[in-house]
């Protein structure tokens, strides 16, 4: 299974770093939506769900936290700890977050805005769209 990680340009002097998103630049989509998680409990998870339509971009741009993406028939574990760093997340994945780190801030970038009836948060009706070639990129 391909996990996409998008390296982004850190522009770096003497007073520190910075970090630009552009959408349809090196972010691969139109950005609707920028929504982030901190403070998040330890031991908490997070996620158990796909999506029908939305692609993200995710960057820890503090701390770390672990991503599971799971395309149905593969699991991947990827670290985050990198805020020079975005994991594409395609609509097609089932993903958990485990691990955050007490500092962790998990910025995420979404190509359309909040929707409910996007999400699909049951493992088995993710498990049996993807099988039936009902889910696709
Ligand atoms: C995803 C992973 C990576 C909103 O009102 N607007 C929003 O844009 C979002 C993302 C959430 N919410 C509300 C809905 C819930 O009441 O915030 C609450 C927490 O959302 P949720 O439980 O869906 O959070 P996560 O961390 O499980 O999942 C989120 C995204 O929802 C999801 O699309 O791919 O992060």
């Amino acid at each position: 299974m391909e996990i996409k990680l998008i390296p982004l340009q850190t522009h770096g002097d003497d007073r520190g770093c910075l970090v630009s998103l552009e959408q349809s630049k090196n972010i691969p989509f139109e950005v609707k939506r920028v929504y982030y998680m901190f403070d998040t409990k330890q031991g908490v998870s997070r996620g158990y769900h796909a999506h029908i339509k939305l692609k993200q971009v995710a960057i820890a741009v503090k701390g770390s936290c672990r991503f599971i993406l799971d395309n149905g028939s593969e699991r991947v574990d990827i670290i985050l700890n990198n805020p020079a760093q975005g994991l594409l997340i395609d609509s097609t994945m089932w993903r958990e977050m485990h691990d955050f780190s007490d500092d962790c801030v998990l910025m995420v970038l979404a190509d359309s805005f909040y929707d409910e009836t996007d999400y699909i948060r049951d493992y088995n009706q993710f498990k049996s769209l993807v099988n039936n070639g009902k889910l696709s990129d």
